[in-house]
């Protein structure tokens, strides 16, 4: 099977009822054609718009036998090894028809056996089995009432005070603001009986908990044989990908083994007025002479992004909210046709790249942390980048190199004195010397982000400590008006909702 350039959706709303399904109206996040679908099996009938790009083929994205459909938004990395589990045969049109086919052999047990980024949502019977990709990395809704399942990428699509709340669904997520909305979990198959109305969640993966005891130069090997790999699947063929390129370790390293794969690669790299690290970027770009790009936004401009940011994340923490917000402006500005995008995003959280941290029990402990909060934050949904029409992907949460890079023992990833050490001393033959040992400062840092935000604030008269929780309020403020009110993040004001925590903390009501 060929890759497509582009996977054939980006996402999906859905609605499964026993009989006489209508395809839902919404408004997507997500830039794109639509192309709708309504079709009966044996005891449901499906409704569905998919989001896709004009260019795209969505009916690759869907696929049917008699009594079983496959939706699919997103696509799946490891299709050669996974086509190798079928009986000999045509080869199938697709990652959806793919997924039918291998559903068929192991039911929802195919899903333990793939590494993509997608989610996905198949009628069977009177059962509806709703999948995420290991990290959740394609964000999944739910809202369940009698007699009809409806399952979106974007939580928005859901929202509506006068639908009932729907049932309660213990094993996933309710999602804040939205009653009734629910998240199906990273790396889970979530199968809702379609009358019952009761739903059983099946992990397809956990985050490694044991540590595996590797020589040196053992772990450096394996780790950039298993980034080349990612990498490279994550590459179309006759296409020049796109690497957003800070011109730290992370991002230069994903670089290096793209234009490696690809042939030809193309950088962009955003600051802002008041900060950039264009020159380390560019280093890079010229080593590996790439086509690059400097993209510098105001950070007047950057701020007032911030709806759009929450829109497209659908998350309420301001943390993740501020990492976002600078790759969303990027994302937005990057005018022509859609691109696939690849990024070092996620590369510190199994290599605690962001806890300077020197005693390997702290560090271990940040590992295991972030391993077991990530999910629901959203942090690589491919909405933040569908904005701007473009596909991003993450080689550094490819679920083999993610397994791998978690299990290695702490020692590996500080050692020397030197942060992420085993990917600094995997990428030491690729790049130049001062960006394998560079220090970063994260991109909400390098762009200024998280300082102009708390000067906004400081300025609207919010007293200095109370900056993280005031930072925290407009966050939930944007969600409730362009998550869950159904407004345009065009129509809402970062400086208004500012305005507004910050009156009610000068009251004493915050
Ligand atoms: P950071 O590692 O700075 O950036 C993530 C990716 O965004 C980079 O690898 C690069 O591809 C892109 N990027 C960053 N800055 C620029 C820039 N100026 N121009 C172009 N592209 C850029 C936060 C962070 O500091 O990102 N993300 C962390 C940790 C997330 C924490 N989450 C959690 N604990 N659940 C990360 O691992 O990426
Ligand atoms: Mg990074």
């Amino acid at each position: 099977m060929t890759a497509p350039v582009l996977p054939a959706a980006f996402g999906f709303l859905a609605s499964a009822r026993p009989e006489g399904s209508q395809v839902p109206d919404a408004v997507f996040a997500t830039r794109g054609s639509r192309t709708d679908i309504v079709t009966s099996l044996g005891a449901q009938t499906l409704a569905a718009t998919l989001v896709h790009t004009p260019e795209a083929a969505p009916e690759t994205a869907w696929a049917r036998d008699a009594d079983t459909s496959v939706l699919l938004a997103g696509e799946l990395y490891n299709r050669a090894a996974l086509h190798s589990l079928l009986p000999p045969g045509s080869e199938p049109d697709g990652d959806a028809q793919l997924l039918l086919r291998l559903l068929h052999r192991y039911g929802p047990h195919a899903f333990r056996l793939v590494n993509g980024r997608f989610a996905a949502m198949v009628s069977t019977g009177r059962r509806v089995l709703l999948a995420t990709d290991h990290a959740g990395s394609v964000p999944l809704y739910v809202r369940m009432t009698p007699g009809e399942v409806k399952a979106s990428t974007e939580a928005k699509t859901l929202a509506g005070d006068h639908v009932p709340r729907g049932f309660p669904l213990a094993d996933a997520r309710r999602v804040h603001g939205l009653p009734g909305v629910y998240q199906v979990p990273a790396g889970t198959v979530l199968d809702v009986g379609l009358e019952s109305g009761t739903a059983e969640a099946h992990r397809t993966w956990t985050p490694p908990l044991s540590r595996r005891i590797m020589p040196e130069d053992e772990a450096v090997t394996a780790v950039r044989a298993a980034l080349d790999q990612a990498v490279a699947a994550r590459v179309a063929p006759g296409g020049t990908p796109l690497v957003v390129l800070s011109g730290g370790i992370d991002s230069s390293g994903v670089a290096a083994c793209a234009h490696r794969a690809a042939g030809a690669l193309d950088t962009v790299s955003m600051g802002t007025d008041t900060s950039d690290e264009f020159p380390q970027a560019r280093a890079v770009a010229r080593h590996l002479a790439t086509g690059h790009r400097e993209i510098t936004v105001p950070t007047t401009d950057l701020l007032a992004q911030l709806p759009h940011a929450v829109w497209a994340a659908e998350s309420v923490d301001p943390d993740i909210i501020e990492y976002l917000l600078p790759l969303v402006a990027l994302y937005r500005a990057l005018d022509g046709p859609p691109r696939r995008i690849l990024t070092g995003y996620g590369a510190d959280i199994p290599l605690a790249g962001m806890h300077r941290e020197d005693r390997l029990p702290n560090l271990d402990t940040a590992v295991v942390h972030d391993m077991a909060t990530f999910d629901g934050l959203n942090e690589m949904s491919p909405v933040l980048s569908a904005l701007g029409g473009h596909w991003t992907t993450h080689p550094y949460w490819d679920r083999d190199l993610l397994d791998l890079l978690v299990s290695l023992e702490a020692a590996l990833k500080r050692r020397h004195g030197r942060d992420k050490w085993v990917l600094r001393a995997a990428l030491a033959d690729a790049l130049p010397e001062e960006t394998v040992n560079r220090p970063k400062l994260g991109v909400h840092e390098g762009s200024g982000t998280t300082s102009s935000f708390s000067r906004l604030l400081i300025e609207h008269g919010v007293a200095e400590p109370a900056v993280g929780k005031a930072k925290r309020q407009v966050v939930c403020e944007l969600f409730g008006l362009t998550v869950a009110g159904g407004r345009h993040p065009s129509q809402v004001s970062t400086a208004d909702v500012v305005q507004s925590v910050a009156d009610r903390f000068a009251r004493g009501a915050a």
